[in-house]
């Protein structure tokens, strides 16, 4: 790819981007952004009338698989309907609960590690070779800024995106003299499904964690994904933490009163 195609994104043809939880928030705004840069994109998720829904924005670039990270044959069978990997976006993930170490809820610990950690350890090793293979193939994870900054109420969430940073960082190490980059794009608070999931349908509760305050919206992550992922092919941007200019880290936001 030349500089010239690097500056104008638009132009330039692609390879295909593979993007999991793709379904809504932060994965859907990514498929759609990364199909308006060229990609052919393949979306997963585990509901297929809702990845339709974003398929059909997609510019016609777009697939929809069906995909449970937290299931190994789910993913088998996922991986096995995909021929070519340039980019793989590894979003799939949630937040389950706030309480306490003291109150911590195993099975909610439990869930989040199945689907944070091991999913996108199954993910990324099931589309390894694909990326190798490609030539200049990208993993590019959605890690959380709770997976560098530990906050009360968020030790089960903490410790599950603390595990993913880690995962993330021996990848880097490990695919040394492979033609594979990877990145770990950590958000702060971004206003989508997440609060309201993590809060077990709580709106009132999720109203309140934006009060005042302006969070980034699903938009501004998908841009840094295809930022990153349109680099020249020698550049790996290693890290990226994105926050609201309101929140100056993990829980310390500014309000408006
Ligand atoms: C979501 C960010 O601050 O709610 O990954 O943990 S936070």
């Amino acid at each position: 790819m030349s500089q010239d195609e690097t500056a104008n994104p638009a132009s330039a043809p692609r390879g295909c981007a593979v993007v999991t939880g793709a379904s809504s928030g932060i994965g859907a705004a990514t498929a759609v952004h990364l199909a308006s840069l060229g990609y052919e994109v393949v979306l997963g998720a585990r509901r297929k009338d809702r990845l339709e829904e974003v398929v059909a924005r997609c510019a016609g670039r777009g697939r929809a698989l069906p995909l449970d990270v937290a299931d190994p044959d789910s993913v088998a069978a996922f991986a096995a309907e995909v021929e070519r990997c340039d980019v793989l976006v590894n979003n799939a993930g949630f937040a389950r609960g706030t309480e306490s170490v003291a109150e911590a809820d195993e099975a909610a610990w439990t869930a989040m590690y199945e689907t944070n950690v091991l999913g996108t350890l199954r993910v990324t090793k099931a589309f390894l070779p694909l990326l190798i293979a490609s030539g200049d193939g990208q993993v590019i994870t959605i890690g959380s800024v709770a997976g560098r900054e530990p906050y009360e109420g968020g030790a089960g969430y903490n410790a599950a995106k603390h595990a993913v940073t880690a995962m993330t960082r021996v990848l880097r190490l490990e695919l040394r003299g492979q033609p594979v980059r990877v990145c770990q794009i950590d958000p702060g608070m971004v206003e989508t499904e997440f609060t309201l999931n993590r809060l077990g349908g709580d709106a009132e509760g999720a109203s309140a964690v934006y009060a005042g305050m302006t969070p980034l919206v699903a938009q501004d992550i998908a841009e840094c994904v295809g930022w990153v992922a349109t680099r020249p092919p020698h550049v790996n941007i290693d890290a990226m933490t994105v926050l609201a200019r309101d929140q100056t880290s993990a829980r310390v936001v500014h309000r408006r009163s």
